[in-house]
């Protein structure tokens, strides 16, 4: 009699331990910006095999047109409908304004290994965007470049002359448009989807993105005159809702951190050599398409017009953009003194 009820309590027990792990384990729902194999891919695929490998719960990933467009994907992140996202700065930006301090030209450098070496120490990326993000209800979990932006056009660019009327497409926030202004160009905000269709029927003459992108995406179909004008990077960012963050037991807050420390690494490896990768699939596949590479002085004809893009950062972001902005400068200096 004692044997059996301390079997039966011992089931019961095994049974509520089971019943408690299974309700602990989960499956959370993450979508991202681009396509299968791209970059934001590459990191959703690592932090997905990260968790599943490392608990019980699991990562539903969603890609590009899946749920809707960038910012659809951030409104169901905002919702809880999401728990995670990939939405970069070009569009986030309309929603935190010092996020657009990546379309101030000419501020990141062009050298890869100063730049991740600035992503990895800068105190503004590390520490003062998560609370940028957070006043928003996002809790930022890392922040990655793409690679380097470069301009298509219907014709090679080499001054700010060039151009003159021409329809460039923007991601959506403000800053972005102020840049193409400053550049003699007339900025036009639309959201990804949009701008195969809008290049191919001449209702954009150009527009900016990273290599890999411009051969994924096919815009040197559309669009084949590609312009190195070195004056940015293409960032991306990497969070969760933070009330469901928040509400994560101590451990599976750490699985998250490590999981996206680890999806970072595993992107950075990927991003190596992948823009000239990218450029010689372009160049093989494409009779018509150019590549030109600004020189110093054709370089300095846009660096000159920067300024006034940063004072307008100034102007839209107040002291939180200014503050910012300083010590963005300063963890520049810091890894470019490091660099020399
Ligand atoms: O230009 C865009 O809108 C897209 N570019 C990249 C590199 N990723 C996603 C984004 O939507």
């Amino acid at each position: 009699m004692k044997a059996t009820k301390l079997i039966t309590t011992a089931s019961i027990g095994a049974l509520l331990f089971g019943m408690s792990a299974a309700a602990q384990s989960a499956n959370w729902r993450y979508a991202h910006e681009e396509y299968e194999g791209d970059v934001q891919d590459v990191f959703a695929y690592a932090f997905k095999d990260y968790i599943e490998e490392n608990s019980d719960n699991s990562v539903q990933v969603f890609r590009f047109g899946e749920l809707g467009e960038s910012d659809d994907v951030m409104e169901q992140t905002q919702n809880g409908i999401l728990q995670f996202v990939n939405q970069s700065p070009g569009f986030t930006g309309a929603l935190i304004p010092a996020a657009q301090i990546f379309f101030i030209p000419y501020l990141l450098p062009t050298d890869m290994e100063t730049v991740l070496e600035f992503f990895d120490e800068s105190v503004a990326i590390n520490e003062m965007f998560p609370e940028l993000y957070a006043e928003h209800g996002l809790e930022l979990l890392q922040m990655y470049p793409e690679g380097e932006m470069v301009v298509t056009a219907d014709e090679p660019i080499t001054s700010p002359e060039d151009f003159d009327n021409k329809k460039i497409r923007v991601m959506t926030n403000p800053l972005l448009s102020a840049t193409y202004d400053a550049f003699g160009a007339t900025p036009t905000p639309l959201p990804w989807g949009e701008v195969y269709g809008a290049l191919q029927t001449g209702i954009l003459d150009g527009q900016e993105n990273p290599i890999f992108w411009i051969e994924s995406g096919g815009l040197y179909e559309v669009s084949p005159n590609l312009t190195f004008t070195s004056h940015g990077w293409f960032t991306t960012a990497m969070m969760a809702n933070k009330d469901f963050f928040d509400g994560l037991s101590e451990e599976d807050q750490q699985l998250v951190r490590d999981a996206s420390d680890a999806a970072y690494d595993q992107t950075i490896d990927h991003i190596q050599g992948l823009a000239q990768e990218s450029l010689d699939k372009i160049m093989a596949a494409c009779d018509e398409c150019t590549v030109t590479r600004l020189n110093d002085e054709q370089i300095a004809a846009f660096k000159e017009r920067a300024p006034q893009v940063e004072e307008k950062f100034l102007e839209i972001t107040d002291e939180k953009g200014e503050k910012l902005l300083n010590q963005f400068k300063a963890d520049l200096e810091a890894v470019t003194e490091d660099a020399e």
